[in-house]
């Protein structure tokens, strides 16, 4: 019988930071496909749109008018999902019915006021004023005494649900650690407990010395496929020094981040020569006043698309009832990515 090869063969992974399992089945990759293969038309967008909500001097659903903004602008969400004044209560019946009031603050963050613009298509000094704002959102949110996680994302894509294309990300913020957070905040301090070291400084330096999971770097920065990715051509940002919030991340390591971001972010475009749709979200630590000396910075981007602009990834079947499961390994996804120019299709 041959050996075994991560390569070719059925196998397992661990993804450590959640402590689930992904289901690997390269030898499915080799299998024909006779989707389609045509790429969209290229979408041209105006700077400023009359009827977009989020461009600058506009009116909002809610009634408010945008400031004539010049950079970045912040704002409550008009129809935030998690509300400050919610009165506290909740309900416990027989530890079957159990329910608990949630407090919050949703924030909705434009990134730039051109409408047409992606993080792309942003010089790397814009979305360094993306990440400032990052981190002073953190700071300013985190500072009030029932918030005690941060989360930050955007959604980008009609395909991922996103509403708009206006260049913009959310912050959700709670009063409890949500649950992704909290298990990965769980593993890294077993992990420290159990080995003395942090979880992912360790994991940086073995894929920086492996170096084929990776796609792009920086002096502060690297973005790679993780080991254990689920979505295909999901993607980590990590952080070569170990800084538990964005906030802590000095001027320089900004500007790396932001750099890292706009790398990542063309050759994404890349792939299939369109705006490539994901989720992206910063995972940091918890803003409840303790010591998290565990918690290591990330962020996760999870895109959908799978071969072309137009097929997607479904977690449906064996996948919603037993096990998440990819054809193309990480290191194949990884190899495509890298291989991809660092200027945007439309600009070469
Ligand atoms: P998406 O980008 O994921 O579609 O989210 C946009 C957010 O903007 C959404 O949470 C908010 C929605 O509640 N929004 C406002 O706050 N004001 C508006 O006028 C429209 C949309
Ligand atoms: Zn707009």
């Amino acid at each position: 019988m041959a050996t075994f090869d991560l390569a070719e063969h059925p196998h397992r992974r661990f993804n450590p930071l959640t402590r689930q399992w992904i289901l690997v089945s390269p030898h499915r990759t080799k299998r024909p496909w006779q989707g389609q293969q045509e790429k969209p038309p290229r979408e041209v967008r105006p700077a400023y749109d009359p009827s977009c909500y989020l461009c600058p001097g506009n009116e909002r659903a809610g009634g408010a008018r945008n400031p004539h903004y010049a950079e970045t602008f912040v704002f409550d969400n008009d129809f935030g999902a998690l509300l400050p004044d919610t009165p506290t209560g909740g309900l416990e019946e027989q530890g079957l019915f159990i329910a608990q009031a949630e407090r919050g603050i949703c924030r909705v963050v434009c990134f730039s006021p051109d409408h047409s613009l992606s993080l792309a298509e942003m010089g790397t000094p814009m979305i360094r004023r993306v990440v400032d704002v990052w981190a002073e959102q953190t700071v300013e949110i985190g500072a009030r005494p029932f918030i005690r996680y941060v989360q930050i994302f955007e959604n980008k894509g009609e395909i991922m649900g996103c509403s708009n294309p206006h260049p913009h990300g959310q912050i959700w913020s709670n009063e409890t650690v949500p649950q992704e957070p909290a298990i990965e905040g769980e593993a890294q301090a077993d992990y420290l407990a159990r080995e003395g070291r942090c979880l992912l400084c360790d994991y940086y330096r073995l894929e920086e010395a492996r170096g084929e999971r990776l796609v792009c770097t920086n002096a502060h920065f690297m973005a790679l496929v993780p080991f254990w990715a689920t979505w295909p051509f999901e993607t980590m940002i990590l952080g070569r020094r170990h800084m538990g919030a964005l906030p802590d991340l000095a001027a320089e390591e900004r500007d790396a981040l932001a750099d890292i971001l706009r790398q990542l972010a063309v050759r994404y475009d890349n792939l299939f020569e369109v705006s490539f749709p994901y989720t992206m979200g910063v995972h940091q630590q918890p803003t409840d006043g303790q010591a998290h000396p565990a918690w290591h910075l990330h962020l996760h981007l999870y895109p959908p698309l799978l071969r072309s602009a137009t097929v997607k990834k479904f977690m449906v079947g064996y996948e919603m009832l037993a096990n998440p499961q990819r054809d193309l390994t990480a290191e194949a996804a990884a190899e495509r990515l890298r291989g991809l120019p660092a200027v945007r299709f439309d600009r070469q």
